[in-house]
């Protein structure tokens, strides 16, 4: 059915015109918003954080350059990205948020992640407090009790910049990649942008579970440059989400990237808040904040986390501030800016203003001020002499948080999703006498299935919905489960990841559609450094159950871009599983398993395989990962070929024994986790192995296979392995090329033959 979206325009000359962006409307003052409700306990909370913050950040400073007395010889490794100057922002930002509300942050994040942790840790229950402090506080003393956990929580930071298990990240992460999955952290990013898709992500979840979340999603100013920022941008402002995205972009211009300045140097804009104007009617929201008031970036976060709680997200705030040190402490900033300018920005410190118009307003005293400044020090004095002591990971433990081994296996039938959120019946797959479907339609069962067995899996991807998919494999599910559970995305194949990633972080357990592997280079910070990594960096304490579903194609002149099988792609990464099956009984035990992995799975389908036929069960089953399959028994060689070549080294089996060569072939199914132990056992018995790929001989999964194989079985083997790969050029597009391209029959025939020198 036609979409009822009107596309016609009515060509009458007129002008597009955008509303204003607000420059620092904030007109308040402590006693403004005292007369309005902040507490003076609130006040004075905003003052002693921002104080902790700077102290940590100096701490840093002291221990990198051996001036922290107690600790005078210690070694400071990593990295040092301060966030001096910036602290308004932090604390401004996380003063606003609710306990629960999701963050996202940067490299510069120290300051973001003792914030969230110490709102979140304000909020909390005293049972929640007595389980964070392991039992340490007295529940009848509940500031005891909160000293106790403000100071748990600076000891777990600090001891993750020392690379300790204590850490918040058991040393994985360190200062770049803390997260805190207590407050709702879901991670600070190494990447400059990186989390930019990530919070789209995490706010997707927080709209489609109905659970009133926002997410908060820092970057630099830097980082608004950077290609992700614009997907994200637009994936949150996508009308089709009518409930809003509820996810706030904070830029924390401080001014510089690295030390390129955004304003006058790298970009054409005066103000980044101006992009907001780019992606929907209202601006998102944007609007230029001055990021050296706390009070103005509560104020302005409070609204934004309202607007987002009531469907109106995204929001972009710009914060203007400024980092009084260098990049890192390698930078001494002489070739960029100058003193003048420095000091210009410090006669408006955040911290110097604050606590002037505390004491203006008699809300504190100033000795009440010098006291905050030493409980600041002391407090980090002791994280800092905790974290030096913790426990130095063993180096046993280090492959320890990368995979999670649970799944959704057994779930609480509320997650079921009730028939009366159905738009249509279920689709009924039409079975032939011996019980086939279509490959392409036992994706489709294995979607629906696990669609209504988990009311948290949603799928989304570039024309998955009312179109069925570029191959047909989503037909149908859109009429059964609507837009909230099945939406087209735009052609932001970065976003379509690093969205699933943060939803699977969020709670969702999204299934996404890259049309074609080839797209997959689109993506590969979000894959690469994100989906994959975020559960190790982060101390194995996330679970991101998403699917990347893509297709693998070749062999119909389609050339360079859209016949590659980059399978290789995928598989280099710790932290991924990817599936590669080659038969539609396969295809629907394996996609169901993948779903309700709680590991982020790459499932590769074939698109020459999408009409192949096969006996696939109506009923529910999975099949374990990590499993390959036998798939003809043979004694004389092993040939390892999955996806479309698993067909190809099939034929190459029966003409081989014709000629009396009994082949045995081994399906791995999965890629990662590889099989190495069913394939090791029959090389050990055939004494001979070829390796059957699509890809390029050079950098292919293959060699890995090779690799691991030869590696167990170089005693039994006769012969060093084979690969039969696809020449070490790009696709080419004329059949005749194409054809001399791709691993044939023959060419696999051939090559069986040489290894066993016949
Ligand atoms: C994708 C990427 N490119 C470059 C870098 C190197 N780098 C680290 S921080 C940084 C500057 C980032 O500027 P901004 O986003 O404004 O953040 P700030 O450092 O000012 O807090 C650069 C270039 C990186 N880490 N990631
Ligand atoms: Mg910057």
């Amino acid at each position: 059915m036609p979409k009822d979206i009107d596309v016609f325009p009515d060509f009458q000359r007129g002008e597009l015109t955008f509303p204003a962006i607000p420059l620092y409307q904030y007109d308040g003052d402590v006693t403004s918003e005292m007369a309005s409700g902040l507490s003076r306990t609130e006040a004075l909370k905003m003052l002693e954080y921002m104080l902790t913050i700077r102290n940590f950040e100096e701490t840093i400073v002291k221990l990198k350059n051996g001036k922290f007395e107690p600790l005078a010889q210690y070694k400071f490794i990593g990295a040092t990205h301060l966030s001096i100057g910036q602290e308004a922002v932090a604390i401004g930002a996380m003063s606003a948020l609710n306990a629960d509300d999701y963050i996202t942050s940067t490299h510069r994040g120290h300051g973001h992640s003792i914030a969230k942790g110490a709102y979140a840790l304000e909020k909390a229950s005293p049972e929640y407090l007595m389980e964070f402090v392991a039992g340490d506080g007295d529940p009848a003393d509940p500031r005891g009790l909160l000293d106790c956990a403000i100071q748990e929580h600076l000891n777990r930071t600090m001891a993750e910049l020392f690379g300790k298990e204590e850490g918040y990240c058991r040393g994985r992460g360190g200062g770049m990649h803390i997260a805190d999955f207590h407050s709702g952290h879901l991670g600070a990013n190494a990447i400059v942008g990186g989390s930019y898709a990530i919070a789209a992500g995490a706010a997707l979840a927080a709209s489609k579970l109905g659970d009133g979340k926002t997410c908060l999603c820092f970057v630099g100013d830097g980082a608004t440059n950077n290609g992700i920022s614009h997907e994200a941008y637009n994936f949150a402002a996508m009308a089709q989400f009518k409930e809003g995205c509820p996810v706030i972009f904070l830029v924390e211009n401080n001014q510089y990237g690295m030390t390129g300045q955004e304003r006058g140097e790298v970009t054409g804009v005066e103000h980044l808040a101006r992009r907001g104007a780019g992606y929907n009617e209202d601006n998102m929201h944007a609007e230029v904040v001055n990021g050296m008031d706390v009070l103005a970036v509560r104020d302005a976060v409070s609204r934004a986390a309202e607007l987002c709680r009531s469907g109106e997200g995204p929001v972009l705030l710009e914060c203007m501030t400024y980092r009084y040190m260098g990049h890192s402490l390698s930078d001494t900033r002489e070739t960029y800016r100058s003193k003048e300018e420095e000091e210009a920005w410090q006669k408006r410190d955040a911290i110097k203003t604050f606590a002037t118009a505390l004491a203006k307003a008699g809300v504190a005293s100033k000795d009440e001020i010098r006291l905050m400044r030493d409980i600041a020090r002391e407090r980090i004095e002791r994280a800092t002499m905790y974290a030096y002591s913790a426990t130095d990971p063993d180096p046993s433990t280090i492959y320890e948080g990368l995979l999670a081994d649970t799944t959704s296996d057994e779930i609480d039938p509320k997650w079921a999703t009730p028939k009366e959120a159905l738009h249509a019946e279920p689709i009924q797959q039409n079975r032939d006498g011996q019980g086939r479907i279509l490959y392409r339609h036992a994706v489709i069962e294995a979607l629906q299935d696990e669609m209504l067995r988990d009311k948290r899996v949603i799928l989304y991807g570039e024309d998955v919905a009312d179109y069925g998919g570029a191959f047909q494999a989503t037909k149908g599910l859109f009429e059964v489960f609507g837009r909230e559970r099945v939406f087209n995305t735009a052609i932001s194949e970065a976003a379509i990841i690093g969205t699933a990633a943060g939803a699977s972080m969020a709670g969702l357990r999204p299934v996404v559609e890259l049309m074609y592997i080839d797209f997959i280079l689109m993506t590969m910070d979000q894959l690469g450094n994100q989906a994959a990594k975020n559960r190790y960096m982060f101390g194995g304490k996330a679970k991101l159950p998403m699917v990347l579903r893509t297709t693998i194609g070749g062999g119909k002149g389609y050339a360079g871009q859209h016949s590659q099988s980059l399978e290789a792609v995928a598989t280099m990464f710790p932290g991924l599983k990817v599936i590669a099956p080659s038969t539609a009984y396969d295809v629907k035990g394996l996609l169901k398993a993948a779903i309700r992995d709680d590991n982020p799975v790459v499932f590769i389908e074939h698109q020459h395989c999408y009409t192949n036929t096969d006996a696939v069960p109506a009923e529910d089953y999975t099949i374990p990962i990590g499993q390959a399959r036998i798939g003809r028994e043979g004694t004389d060689i092993t040939v390892v070929a999955y996806s479309w070549m698993y067909y190809q080294a099939l034929e190459a089996a029966e003409m081989a024994a014709e000629e009396g060569i009994s082949v045995e072939l081994v399906d791995p199914r999965t890629l990662r986790p590889l099989d190495v132990d069913m394939i090791a056992a029959s090389v050990d018995k055939t004494k001979h192995l070829v390796v059957v790929q699509q890809a390029p001989s050079v950098g292919c999964y293959g060699e890995h296979i090779a690799y691991a194989v030869q590696d167990r079985c170089f005693d039994a083997m006769k012969r060093p392995a084979r690969i039969v790969a696809a020449h070490d050029v790009p696709p080419p597009m004329a059949a005749p090329l194409e054809n001399e391209n791709l691993p044939s029959p023959e060419k696999i025939l051939r090559n069986i033959k040489e290894v066993l020198g016949r």
